[in-house]
């Protein structure tokens, strides 16, 4: 990468990421020179990690086609609020959604759980799948095939299993990359593409955290789409739906018509979200 790109606020990594389209200025068959990263359309974007240098965007990709989000029914167990972090994420910067719930084989009653069927009401494809017994595999297979996705999900979930069920005989190459680097695949951070029709997939190891970046709190219901409806009858135009008095959404809580597991997930990251962002340093602050 050209030394110019690195300097400013951003960090390299953000600079160019998987995803990006660039300028390339070709010096031999080894080696050439990214003289330009283009503008991107979309983006999955978080907070870096406190170790990391805390409020700085860390990007970890660009120009997707969607976001495909792997939970596991069990072992380890859903994250609460990890789906809701990356539907946010993805609906900030116009990247859409697909719920991939996995080890369905573990847990056949995960089917019928509402709270997963619920994401399909929020502009979200849910897919149900098993790595283990090929549930779902052709359907997740047709949703990744010529697109270009990533896969995020916390270690364990199934993300690399997935990904062989769907592209059989990729196994060995995954294999060959681990065994060159000599590192544990589940110990880095760094993001895999693998190549499916015309599409790739970009499986993302080790994504744990994930506060979304570009996030104030008083917008946050403004990513939570079953709210919009009750949030018009909200006395104030501006009400977070917290403490105000006359609330629609607090209404539509008590007579049941919005599930009281999603309002409580909202608070939540509602309270999340300001702790993260008080951590803000004075350096932010001014390059800000
Ligand atoms: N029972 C069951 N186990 C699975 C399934 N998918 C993955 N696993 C197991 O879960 C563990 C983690 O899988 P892996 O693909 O490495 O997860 P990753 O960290 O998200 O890439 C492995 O032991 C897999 O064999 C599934 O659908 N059902
Ligand atoms: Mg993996
Ligand atoms: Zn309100």
């Amino acid at each position: 990468m050209r030394g110019k790109l690195k300097q400013g606020k951003q960090k390299s990594h953000t600079v160019a990421v998987v995803g990006d389209k660039v300028r390339f200025l070709v010096i031999d068959d080894k080696e050439g020179v990214i003289e330009e990263v283009l503008p991107r359309t979309n983006k999955i974007s978080r907070m870096a990690s406190r170790r990391a240098g805390g409020h700085i965007e860390q990007v970890i990709m660009a120009n997707l086609d969607q976001v495909v989000v792997v939970q596991s029914v069990t072992e380890p167990t859903p994250t609460a609020g990890f789906v809701d972090r990356l539907l946010i994420s993805g609906e900030r910067y116009k990247v859409p959604a697909v719920l991939c719930v996995n080890k369905c084989d573990l847990d056949e009653s995960a089917i019928d759980n509402p709270a997963w069927d619920y994401y399909n009401n929020l502009d979200c494809t849910v897919i149900y799948t098993s790595a283990e017994n090929g549930l779902g595999v052709s359907q997740l297979r047709e949703q990744l095939s010529d697109r270009i996705s990533l896969l995020v999900g916390a270690s364990g979930t199934g993300k690399s299993s997935l990904i062989s069920a769907v592209m059989p005989g990729l196994e060995l190459r995954v294999s060959e990359v681990t065994e060159k680097t000599g590192l544990g695949r589940h110990t880095t951070t760094r993001t895999e593409l693998f190549p499916i029709g015309d599409g790739f997939i970009a499986d993302s190891a080790g994504i744990r955290g994930f506060d979304p970046w570009g996030i104030e709190p008083e917008d946050l219901s403004g990513y939570f789409p079953d709210f919009f409806e009750h949030s018009a009858k909200c006395r104030f135009s501006s009400c977070i739906h917290e403490n105000e008095p006359d609330c629609g959404v607090k209404r539509a809580v008590s007579s049941g018509s919005l599930p009281e597991w999603r309002y409580k997930a909202y608070l939540l990251l509602l309270k999340q979200l300001r702790e993260r962002l008080s951590e803000k340093s004075v350096r932010y602050r001014k390059k800000r």
